[in-house]
């Protein structure tokens, strides 16, 4: 059975532009619930550890400086079928194929620089989660 929870981050670029507030908005409106929030900056070793399953593809340098150059929204959520619904919402990673109503058709610049996170998989999600989020800071 599809799990519950997702994990997701609104990048530096989208946090930078002031697009926090409307990008949590269409998240809340395509009925997620937010179990937990915050905003903050990773460092370069906490971004290539964050990435580390991307380590061998020829953007990981430039995705692991450009995720630690400022603020990050990172968030877990909550919905039916979230990996694979909240996929949908985000579209897909090159803005240019993303559809029209997806997150990054409206807010991603690039490839790289494509305003959210979503995570790929329910074991992703739970690792993602636990990597920024404790026990305590979940409701
Ligand atoms: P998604 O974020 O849609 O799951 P992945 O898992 O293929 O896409 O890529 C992870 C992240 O790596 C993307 N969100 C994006 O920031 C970056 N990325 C992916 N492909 C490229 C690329 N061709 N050039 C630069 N950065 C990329």
């Amino acid at each position: 059975m599809a799990g519950t929870l997702t994990f997701t981050m609104i990048k530096p670029e989208a946090v930078a532009a002031g697009n926090i507030g409307e990008i949590l908005a269409m998240m809340n409106q395509a009925g997620f619930r937010i179990v937990a929030l915050k905003k903050t900056q990773l460092t370069e070793e906490q971004a290539g550890e964050f990435y580390e399953v991307h380590k061998e593809r020829p953007f990981y340098g430039e995705l692991v400086s450009y995720m630690s150059q400022g603020p990050i929204v990172a968030a877990i959520l909550e919905k039916d079928n979230a990996v694979a619904d909240f996929r949908a919402l985000i579209g897909a990673t090159d803005p240019a194929e993303a559809e029209e109503g997806t997150i990054r058709k409206r807010f991603a610049k690039s490839k790289a620089e494509n305003a959210v996170h979503g995570s790929d998989s329910d074991e992703n999600a739970q690792i993602e989660a636990s990597f920024f989020f404790s026990r305590f800071e979940r409701f």
